[in-house]
């Protein structure tokens, strides 16, 4: 009988651990950890929350930020709305009512998502709205979306989104050059605002390329529970004992400091050797301490289960069953092919080897080999 290699493929998954920390002001608070959800104001008349993300953005880079953003359940009397704005401000101030939460200057890159049409001079239209806007101020002379001169429905139904549901954003920042970017609102994966295209890090931010990123919102004289969720948040890293990880503390900062390591920087790297929490202290562009922790997570290597039951004197058949780990555990799903049954027949047509490709995308057989060693 001839013997034919077992190749284990040992999978694992490196995590980008990109953790999700924001400073809160106002009604905003954290109120799951898995997924991350922030109530931004509950459904009380005149609240106002805003979260403010601890990694600066750099606008010299293009950017994609993802979330879902739940306008709560009133919706003719539910108010006012939330907010997605860039800005460098160290100390941003409240509004609440129709002012979204937002700072009430200039020098901003807000996107509003107003459930709430205030007056003309607000300029908001009846429907449950988006604007883009160079401002804090959210008036039809600082719109600037790209090719409108009002703001526009957020779902492309103009339906109501004060609905209790998680309705997905996706914030596109496209640096184009050092003169021209944009920025893109998604909702529901469809492209639905497109901000001028313009040298916004010169006109909105003075030439400052650095930038926190933040989600406001507020309630008036109505309200509404409103909640922002981040759905795919990470802040473990999972590789093999002995690799080593590399950690990245928000730039920008100061007075590093790491537990159990020297790295006196914004960056750190870790060996992975057993479940450990580690954290970065440190002194933050606006000059507050802020810490941050990660979790260290060796990766879990599966323990092979092979039923062997060998060929006899009366059958020619043999079986290797493998019992353990199957696709149906709580193990990684494949990253790349691997033999997932293998039959040796002595007659020879019922020998056979079975690859399995669970990756979901066509692989290209040319890149593999499959040797075969008899005895
Ligand atoms: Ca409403
Ligand atoms: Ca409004
Ligand atoms: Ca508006
Ligand atoms: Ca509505």
């Amino acid at each position: 009988m001839s013997k034919l290699p077992i190749k284990l493929l040992l999978l694992f998954i490196f995590s980008n651990g990109y953790s999700q920390y924001f400073s809160t002001q106002g009604t905003a608070q954290l109120t799951s950890n898995d997924p991350v959800i922030y109530r931004i104001t509950p459904n009380s008349n005149a609240s106002s929350g805003l979260i403010t993300n601890y990694f600066p953005l750099n606008l010299s880079t293009s950017f994609e930020l993802n979330f879902d953003m739940n306008f709560g359940s009133n919706d003719g009397n539910g108010a006012d709305g939330m907010t997605f704005f860039l800005s460098n401000l160290c100390s941003p101030g409240l509004t609440s009512g129709g002012g979204l939460g937002l700072p009430a200057q200039n020098n901003l890159l807000v996107v509003e998502f107003d459930t709430y049409d205030n007056d003309p001079t607000f300029g908001d239209i009846p429907q449950d709205h988006i604007g883009i806007y160079k401002s804090g101020f959210t008036t039809l002379s600082n719109l600037i979306i790209q090719g409108q001169t009002a703001p526009i429905c957020i779902l492309n139904t103009c339906g109501n989104v004060e609905n209790n549901t998680f309705i997905p954003i996706k914030i596109k920042w496209n640096y184009i050059s050092a003169t021209e970017q944009k920025l893109e609102v998604y909702v529901n994966n469809l492209l639905r605002a497109s901000s001028i295209t313009a040298n916004h890090i010169a006109d909105i931010f003075l030439g400052n390329n650095n930038v926190f990123w933040n989600i406001s919102g507020s309630t008036g004289g109505l309200s509404n529970l409103q909640q922002v969720r981040f759905p795919s948040i990470n802040s473990s890293f999972e590789a093999c004992v002995g690799e080593a990880v590399l950690l990245t503390a928000p730039i920008l900062g100061s007075n590093y400091i790491w537990s159990n390591n020297s790295s006196i920087s914004n960056v750190a790297n870790y060996t992975i050797i057993t479940n450990e929490t580690v954290s970065c202290t440190y002194t933050d562009f606006c000059g507050q301490t802020k810490s941050i922790n990660y979790n260290l997570l060796p990766h879990l290597i599966p323990t092979p289960n092979v039923d062997l039951s060998p060929p006899d004197c009366g059958t020619n058949n043999g079986i290797i069953e493998i019992l353990n780990p199957l696709n149906n555990s709580s193990l990684p799903i494949p990253t790349d092919l691997f033999i997932s049954e293998i039959s040796d027949h002595d007659p020879g047509a019922l020998t056979y080897i079975e690859l399995f490709n669970g990756t979901g995308t066509s692989k290209n057989l040319a890149n593999y080999k499959i040797k075969v060693y008899n005895n």
